[in-house]
């Protein structure tokens, strides 16, 4: 079949306005911050990508290995008919649950829902393409606030995986999780990516790689600023930074100031300083326990119902139900 047009609940516009608002608080706070969603550019996609192949980056290769063994019980355990998909996906590890749903005989409907309609557009068509059976409707929103007009209902199989929930702060986490339960309906499934906690000395260069992709793909933030609000920072003028706070259990990616600076940022009639060696906190990427899933699962009104790691216990895949 070919993917139905896209559903736009969120337009360019929107999009823009979130991203100065989000600006302006981030460079006006102390200490600095921008949130991780505006790496996302086409540029920083393609870095992401590149990021997932690294030798030191095993989230991508562990949640796969997990999806790879299980996909067939995520399959006859939910028998879903409609696969929900927070973050664009046509990625090899969405594509196994859905083969294992269409192989079942189950699989009716997919929707994908993310903020890039191009990203959106792309999965859409390949999936329809290589899923003649079934229906493909793709979805332009922000999973912080489109939940509600997820279609379908009943047999639903939302997947959030990638470990994308750790880059939520733990509020955010669960208003998304008690967002998305408050939606679903009793019986429904979710089935969520989390990293898990292991040994900084894995940990950290997972998030400051030898080649530098990740340095680069953090300082992409800084060129979406200086394209969409006409910002003039010195891009190279920010040092890559990947540290491990032990007490909150999460990688934090910062760019700091190698020297003093002023930007200025037109669009938002904004003035930054940065003194030298200060930080811009870019990313906070969580680490889990099997314990505190379970525990934040059960406080948004979700029943754990299976979990499966890697061999190695580096990623959880938790499957829980509504
Ligand atoms: C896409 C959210 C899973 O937090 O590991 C990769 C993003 N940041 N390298 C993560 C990311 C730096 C990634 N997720």
């Amino acid at each position: 079949m070919t993917a139905a047009p896209l559903k736009h609940l969120l337009h360019d516009d929107d999009l823009a306005a979130a991203l100065r608002a989000d600006v302006r608080s981030g460079l006006s706070d102390d200490p600095k911050w921008l949130s991780p969603k505006w790496f996302y550019d086409a540029r920083g996609s393609e870095l992401f990508e590149q990021i997932t192949e690294l030798p030191e980056y095993y989230p991508t290769r562990a949640e796969r290995e997990v999806l790879t063994a299980h996909a067939g019980d995520i399959a006859s355990v939910t028998r879903a008919k409609t696969v929900v998909e927070l973050g664009s996906g046509a990625s090899v590890k969405t594509r196994l649950v859905l083969s294992a749903l269409d192989d079942a005989g189950c699989l009716e409907a997919f929707v994908p829902l993310d903020v890039s309609a191009a990203a959106l557009a792309e999965s859409a068509h390949a999936i329809a393409a290589d899923y003649p059976r079934v229906r493909v409707q793709g979805i332009v929103g922000d999973f912080t606030r489109h939940l509600s007009s997820i279609p379908g209902g009943g047999e639903r199989l939302v997947l959030f995986l990638g470990g994308t929930v750790g880059n939520l702060l733990p509020d955010e986490r669960s208003q998304l999780l008690g967002g998305l339960r408050a939606v679903l309906e009793p019986g429904e499934w979710l089935l969520l990516g989390t990293d898990l906690v292991k040994d900084p000395a894995r940990l950290v260069p997972a998030y400051d790689d030898a080649a530098g992709v990740t340095a680069d793909f953090n300082r992409n933030v800084l060129r979406v600023v200086n394209r969409e609000l006409g910002g003039d920072f010195d891009v190279e003028a920010f040092e890559h930074v990947a540290l491990w706070n032990a007490e909150r259990e999460w990688i934090e990616m910062r760019l700091r100031a190698s020297r003093d600076m002023t930007v200025q940022i037109p669009a938002l009639d904004l003035t930054a300083r940065f003194a030298a060696g200060e930080d811009l906190l870019t990313e906070v990427s969580s680490k889990f326990r099997r314990d505190g899933v379970a525990r934040e699962l059960a406080a948004s009104g979700f029943a754990l119902r299976h979990w499966w790691t890697d061999g190695q216990s580096r990623f959880g895949v938790s499957l829980a139900q509504a």
